[in-house]
C-alpha cells in the first residue's frame, strides 16, 4: 500500500505533479468517433464547440485491421484540429490485455500527450489496472515533457470491476471518472440480454391479480436493468471525488428511450454520457443540462433559506438545509455550464 503522503508525488522523475482535484469541466456528452473512418474523422473539426468531449476511440467498434490507422488518425486529428477552449480531447485505448494497448499509450502520450485530457481504459478489473496505467503514463509524460497530468477514466464493464468499483475510483489522483459499460458487463455477468444498454421488456414487475383473476388484465411496469450498477458507481465516484457517466445506448433510432436512459442516469448523479451518433448529442445536452424550471426553483429555495439553516415552507413544501444542498448542486452546475454557453446563460438568467 502506498503511503498517503506519497499519493500526490509524481510516479516518475520529471512527470508533472498529480492533480489534487479533478477539474470539473463540462462533460455532458463524450462523443465517440472512429479516427480510422474518413467520414467520421472529416466531421470532427465541425463538432468542436458543439460537444464537451471528443473521444477518439481505438477499442471495440474499430476493426482489428484498422487499429493502427485509428491510432495514427487520432494523432493527425489532434495535431490538425484547434479544439478551442471548451472541447476536450479524450481517447479510449485498447484493453490492457490486448496486443495494442502498450503502443496506443506510448504513441499517444509521446506524440500528442499535451493535447490529450483523459485516457479511457476499458474492461478495468481492479485498482491494479489503474496502478499500471498510472505509472506508465508518468514515465511517458516524463519522456515526452508533458506539462500537465493526463487523467484516467475507467469503464465498468466486468463483474469483477463492479465488485472493485470503490477501489478503482480511489486508485490514483489521475482518476477522472467511471462510465457504465452495459454491453460488455451484460456479457461478463452472463445476463440474457442482447442489447447495448437500455431496458428489456422481459425485466418487469406485474400488478397483483385483481380479485384473484390471474388471467385478467394487469398492468406491467418495466424495470431498470442498470439501476443497481449505476447507483453503486455513483456512490463510489462521489466518495472519491471523481465523476460518474452513463455509457453507450445502442438503439440509435430510439431517441425516446435513449433520453429516458440518459435522464435516469442524470437524476441518479451522473454528469454525462457517451454519444455514439450525432443524433444523440442534442439529447445528452438537453438531459445533462438542468432545466430552466429546476434552476429557477433552486434559486427560490436558496433565497427563501436565507443563511441556510432552519426550515421554511415554499409552495406548501418544507425546505431545509438538505433540500438547499440539492438546490446548490443544480445552481453550481448551471453556473458552470453558463460560463461556456451563452444560450444556457440566458436560459438560466434570473
Ligand atoms: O452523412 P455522412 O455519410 O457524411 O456521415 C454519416 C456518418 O459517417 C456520420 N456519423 C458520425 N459522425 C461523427 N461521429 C459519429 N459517431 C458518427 N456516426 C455517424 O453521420 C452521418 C450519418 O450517419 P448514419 O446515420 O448513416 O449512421 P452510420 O450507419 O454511418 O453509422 C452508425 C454507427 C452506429 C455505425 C456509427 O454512428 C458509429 O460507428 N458510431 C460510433 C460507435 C462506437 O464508437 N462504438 C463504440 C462505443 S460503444 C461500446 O463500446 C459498447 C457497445
Ligand atoms: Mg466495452
Amino acid at each position: 500500500m502506498r503511503s498517503a503522503k506519497d499519493f500526490f508525488a509524481p510516479l516518475a522523475v520529471g512527470a508533472p505533479a498529480p492533480v489534487r482535484e479533478v477539474p470539473a469541466r463540462p462533460s455532458r456528452m463524450i462523443h465517440f468517433f472512429d479516427p480510422s473512418n474518413p467520414k467520421m474523422a472529416a466531421k470532427v473539426p465541425d463538432m468542436v464547440g458543439t460537444v464537451d468531449v471528443l473521444l477518439g476511440n481505438l477499442e471495440d467498434a474499430v476493426k482489428a485491421e484498422n487499429k493502427e490507422a485509428a491510432r495514427q488518425g487520432l494523432v493527425d486529428i489532434a495535431r490538425a484540429t484547434d479544439l478551442g477552449e471548451h472541447t476536450q480531447l479524450w481517447t479510449r485505448v485498447n484493453a490492457l490485455d490486448s496486443p495494442w494497448a502498450l503502443d496506443d499509450l506510448t504513441t499517444l502520450v509521446t506524440e500528442i500527450g499535451d493535447r490529450l485530457d483523459v485516457v479511457m481504459v476499458p474492461k478495468v478489473q481492479g485498482p491494479e489496472d489503474i496502478h499500471y496505467v498510472d505509472r506508465l503514463l508518468a514515465q511517458l509524460e516524463a519522456k515526452a515533457g508533458v506539462q500537465r497530468p493526463i487523467l484516467v477514466h475507467a469503464i465498468l464493464e466486468t463483474a469483477r470491476g463492479v465488485a472493485n468499483v470503490e477501489a478503482i475510483a480511489g486508485a490514483s489522483p489521475r482518476m477522472q471518472g467511471i462510465s457504465l459499460g452495459p454491453a460488455d458487463l451484460a456479457a461478463d455477468r452472463r445476463m440474457k440480454t442482447t442489447r447495448v444498454g437500455g431496458g428489456h421488456p422481459g425485466y418487469l414487475v406485474r400488478q397483483d391479480p385483481v380479485d384473484g383473476d390471474v388471467e385478467g388484465a394487469r398492468a406491467v411496469f418495466q424495470q431498470d436493468l442498470w439501476h443497481y450498477t449505476i447507483a453503486r458507481m455513483v456512490d463510489a465516484c462521489a466518495m472519491h471525488g471523481v465523476f460518474p457517466y452513463y455509457g453507450p445506448f445502442g438503439d440509435i433510432k430510439d431517441v425516446v428511450a435513449c433520453e429516458d436512459q440518459f435522464r435516469n442516469a442524470f437524476l441518479l448523479g451522473c454528469v454525462g454520457t457517451w454519444t455514439l451518433h450525432p443524433v444523440q448529442i442534442a439529447i445528452a445536452k438537453k438531459v445533462f443540462s438542468p432545466s430552466a424550471e429546476d434552476v429557477a426553483h433552486a434559486r427560490r429555495v436558496k433565497e427563501a433559506m436565507g443563511d441556510g439553516t432552519g426550515a421554511v415552507m415554499l409552495d406548501g413544501k418544507m425546505e431545509d438545509d438538505a433540500s438547499l444542498k440539492q438546490c446548490l448542486v443544480i445552481l453550481e452546475l448551471a453556473d458552470r455550464l453558463s460560463a461556456n454557453d451563452p444560450e444556457l446563460a440566458e436560459l438560466y438568467a434570473p
